[in-house]
């Protein structure tokens, strides 16, 4: 990464940014249940820039409050208009990646609620992703606050499951509906069997605790029929679609009810 200064991240940063949206898939009728926002930066001259690069300088320099509220609030957008254009818009749960310093917001539910109302939106339709070390490392603000989330019918959502270091008899206590299974391991299933194992045993514990489950990463048909027979819940992957703009992802939901 380079030094913020550089970047002349305080003013470029207050635009040309883009959400692009990702379909997340039923496994068994191949519907879109959702998509993941994820966000881009276009630098006017370095080009696309990626958020593993800008994520971290927008949290160092504290711009990562205003950034993911505007993450929030066009995402919120999107899925209105979805949910006005399209009848089956109604089944599209939006997926929104929140940083661990976005648990420390003490306002971020309440702002979170006025938008949704604001959008008229049901709370359901939304869900909210946290990585599995951003949440166990900030275990007492950000349980409070998911506890909260969830009492308001907002759904929760561990990413990036598998990477961290939580333990499943915490797993067990955390207010979530849904685990995400890091991409990583699926990565790994070309050539090294027991990935596999490990997958298929999470899956058994997620649905043993009464969770759904994502992979994300699928890069092949024999992945997605492998996880299918292993009876995981929802897919994500470049096999299935890549991150695509708003018209790109309002096109292929048009095709898919
Ligand atoms: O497409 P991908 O390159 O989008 O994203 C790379 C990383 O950036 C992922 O770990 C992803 O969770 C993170 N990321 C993407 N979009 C967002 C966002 O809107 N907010 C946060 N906090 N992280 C994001
Ligand atoms: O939020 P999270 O860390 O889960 O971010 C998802 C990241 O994975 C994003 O960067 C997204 O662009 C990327 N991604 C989505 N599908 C695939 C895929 O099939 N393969 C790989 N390697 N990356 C993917
Ligand atoms: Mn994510
Ligand atoms: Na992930």
């Amino acid at each position: 990464t380079y030094p913020s200064e550089q970047w002349g991240l305080e003013l470029e940063m207050q635009s040309d940014f883009r959400l692009y949206y990702q379909p997340i898939v039923a496994l068994d009728t191949g519907r879109i249940s959702g998509f993941e926002a994820l966000v881009r930066w276009y630098h006017p001259t370095r080009g696309m820039v990626s958020p593993v690069d800008f994520i971290p300088l927008a949290e160092e320099t504290g711009l990562i409050m205003d950034l993911g509220d505007w993450i929030l609030q066009t995402a919120c957008y999107q899925l209105r208009e979805w949910q006005s254009k399209f009848p089956h818009g109604l089944e599209v749960t939006m997926v929104v990646n929140l940083s661990s310093l976005q648990l420390h917001n003490p306002h971020l539910v309440s702002q979170i609620q006025q938008l949704l109302d604001e959008m008229n939106l049901d709370n359901r339709y939304l869900k909210l992703e946290i990585t599995e070390s951003g949440l166990m490392e900030n275990e007492e603000i950000a349980l409070d606050l998911l506890r909260t989330m969830r009492e308001a019918g907002i759904q929760l959502s561990i990413d990036d499951f598998g990477t961290g270091y939580s333990s499943l008899a915490r797993l067990h206590n955390l207010p979530v509906n849904t685990l995400k299974i890091d991409k990583s391991f699926l990565q790994r299933t070309t050539f090294d069997h027991e990935s596999w194992e490990i997958i298929e045993t999470i899956i058994i514990l997620a649905h043993k605790l009464g969770l759904t489950v994502v992979a994300e990463g699928i890069e092949t048909g024999d992945q997605f029929e492998l996880l299918q027979r292993l009876n995981c819940d929802y897919g994500q992957g470049y096999w299935l679609s890549r991150p695509m703009d708003a018209s790109g992802a309002t096109a292929l939901l048009a095709k898919n009810p």
